[in-house]
């Protein structure tokens, strides 16, 4: 596969890298996507589920989508895009991950400098009370389960529209895309904000900005190279390529 020069010349020269992901880069493992065409929220708009009221309005109904969904990821593996991802931290001086993602792939690939922008759908915790449950924790029976210790309704520790993104995970996933010599845009449409302002907050900091996605986005005007492809199958061949730059560079 060939790469433009000045991309193999910014990534030559990288220190720090980023990898903002989005639904895209979990497609090949099986995970639908949001808008996708068998997109999870072909059935119902975000707004119906993937919201605070909607859950205190029907609470069953927004658990058994999160028990759905869980269950895909449960089945779901890393692909190749996550693992070449994964890889990149034996290449560069300092990878991070910065995901909207939900499904836990990029720490089961091995990922270790990860912020998980929209949390986390193996973690729940109780509205009332805060505490927190593994779902193994919680008992299987239908419908939303109840906190032990409060009775309070139990949630996904995701956060939904209307939602302030945890404060601390977004400033510093901002300082990360600020301080990269590169950061990648892979799998996502980015319409989704604050999330969507990474790739600016990378731009701003002179970070050589890529995406990587299967059609154009709203970002692709603003990116500085965009590669059409799946993500299983660019990220790979962009490691190898990686691999052959570092390898003539150490020599
Ligand atoms: C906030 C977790 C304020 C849950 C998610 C009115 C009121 C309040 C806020 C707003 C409002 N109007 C707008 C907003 C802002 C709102 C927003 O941005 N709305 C959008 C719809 C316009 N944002 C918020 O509400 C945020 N909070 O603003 O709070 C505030 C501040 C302080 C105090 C109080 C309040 C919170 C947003 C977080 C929502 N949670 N997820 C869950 O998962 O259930 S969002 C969810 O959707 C994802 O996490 C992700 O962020 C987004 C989906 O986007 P993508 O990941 O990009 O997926 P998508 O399907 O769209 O695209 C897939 C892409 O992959 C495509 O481009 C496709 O081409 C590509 N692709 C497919 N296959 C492949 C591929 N690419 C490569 N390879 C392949 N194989
Ligand atoms: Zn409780």
């Amino acid at each position: 596969m060939e790469f433009k020069e000045e991309f193999l010349e910014r990534l030559k020269n990288a220190r720090s890298v980023v990898f903002f992901t989005g639904a895209g880069i979990s497609a090949e493992s099986g995970i639908p996507t949001f808008r996708g065409n068998e997109g999870l929220w072909k059935k119902f708009r975000p707004e119906e589920l993937a919201n605070f009221d909607a859950f205190i309005r029907n609470p069953d109904l927004v658990w058994e989508w999160y028990q759905y969904r869980r269950k895909i990821v449960e089945e779901a593996k890393p692909n190749k895009g996550h693992l070449a991802i994964a890889e990149m931290e034996n290449y560069f001086e300092d990878v991070s991950v910065i995901t909207q993602n939900v499904d836990n792939l990029h720490s089961r690939a091995g990922s270790t400098k990860i912020f998980e922008l929209h949390g986390n759908i193996e973690r729940n915790y109780c509205i009332d009370c805060k505490t927190f449950y593994t779902h193994e924790e919680l008992n299987e029976a239908g419908g939303v389960p109840k906190c032990k210790l409060c009775g309070g309704l139990i949630r996904p520790d995701v956060v939904w529209f209307g939602e302030p993104l945890p404060q601390n995970v977004f400033s510093s996933a901002e300082r990360a895309a600020r301080k990269s010599d590169v950061c990648f845009v892979v799998g996502t449409s980015a319409v989704v904000y604050p999330a969507a302002y990474i790739p600016d907050s990378a731009k701003s900091g002179g970070s050589y900005v890529v995406e990587v996605n299967i059609e154009p986005t709203d970002l692709s005007y603003r990116v500085d190279y965009s590669i059409t492809g799946k993500a299983g199958e660019i990220l790979p061949a962009v490691l190898e390529e990686v691999k052959k730059l570092k390898t003539k560079e150490s020599k």
